[in-house]
């Protein structure tokens, strides 16, 4: 599976990591990107939060002299044998935590409407053997997102978060002829889903999402406005890489999990 690495750059780090952060000497004149895998470049501009899993490990890992990549030590692996790093099938290792540590830290998400960023946030289903276990969160375009949100807005205390980072503005990206210019409300709408441990209901929205968008969608946003889906996909994709803010992920076949077990 070929993903986009988009890369996150970590703007304010969150109160329980910035100790360890601003301890650790190795980090001192390194940029940290939180490295978000993804499937959809096309939906960028309507990124709100970016997600992890609270229960996972993490860690931040040194590319060269300048940038470090924050994500899963499996993910670190993968890229350092992809010629990622500076030094092919090494990957230095300079903090590690658990994603609960992480929410609230605030990062640029790139071609994002949110520019002066946006939060990092819990969600409960991210897998660790997938991607990078960053997932960037656009709740326009994906129903896995837009469940874990509403939720999130809903116990706000129990997540130990603030309200409004959950409650960034949603805009349309994508037209399409059967779901609107908000294809993910509208199939939680349409299938009743309530939660996002509604596994099943999610997974078919999900796909339900992934087709029209792609067959049938116009980008609503962006430098390719008005420009089918199929069509512009690649070359936000390529937007991203030019500029620097993104980079071809590749997940070996054979270790990936769905979703669905
Ligand atoms: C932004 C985005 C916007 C995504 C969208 C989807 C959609 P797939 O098809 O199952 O491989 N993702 C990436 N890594 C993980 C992980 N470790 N755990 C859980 N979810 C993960 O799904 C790839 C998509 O799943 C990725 O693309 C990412 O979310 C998420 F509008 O990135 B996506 C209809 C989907 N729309």
């Amino acid at each position: 599976l070929e993903y986009t690495g988009v890369k996150l750059e970590v703007l304010e780090w969150g109160s329980d990591v910035k100790e360890l952060i601003s301890s650790t000497k190795e980090l001192e004149g390194i940029k940290v990107y939180m490295v978000a895998a993804t499937l959809r470049p096309e939906t960028m501009y309507g990124q709100t939060c970016c997600f992890v899993g609270p229960k996972i490990d993490y860690g931040i890992f040194k590319v060269n002299e300048k940038e470090a990549y924050l994500c899963t030590p499996r993910a670190a692996r993968n890229m350092a044998f992809q010629r990622i790093f500076e030094e092919e099938g090494k990957f230095p290792q300079l903090a590690s935590f658990q994603g609960s540590a992480l929410i609230g830290t605030l990062v640029n998400a790139p071609l994002s409407v949110h520019k002066d960023g946006v939060r990092i946030l819990p969600m409960e289903t991210v897998l660790a053997t997938k991607g990078t276990g960053v997932v960037t969160c656009v709740p326009s375009d994906s129903p896995d997102d837009y469940a874990t949100i509403t939720d999130l807005a809903k116990k706000p205390e129990y997540y130990k978060i603030q309200k409004e980072w959950a409650e960034l503005e949603i805009v349309p990206i994508i037209k399409t002829p059967t779901y609107g210019d908000m294809a993910a409300p509208f199939l939680i709408k349409e299938l009743k889903i309530a939660s996002p441990k509604d596994k099943d209901a999610l997974a078919k929205a999900k796909e339900l999402a992934y087709k029209e968008g792609f067959y049938q969608g116009i980008m609503l946003i962006g430098e390719y406005k008005d420009m089918e889906v199929q069509k512009a996909k690649p070359l936000v994709r390529e937007k991203l890489i030019n500029e620097g803010l993104a980079f071809v992920y590749n997940e070996p076949e054979g270790k990936v999990i769905s979703r669905s077990g």
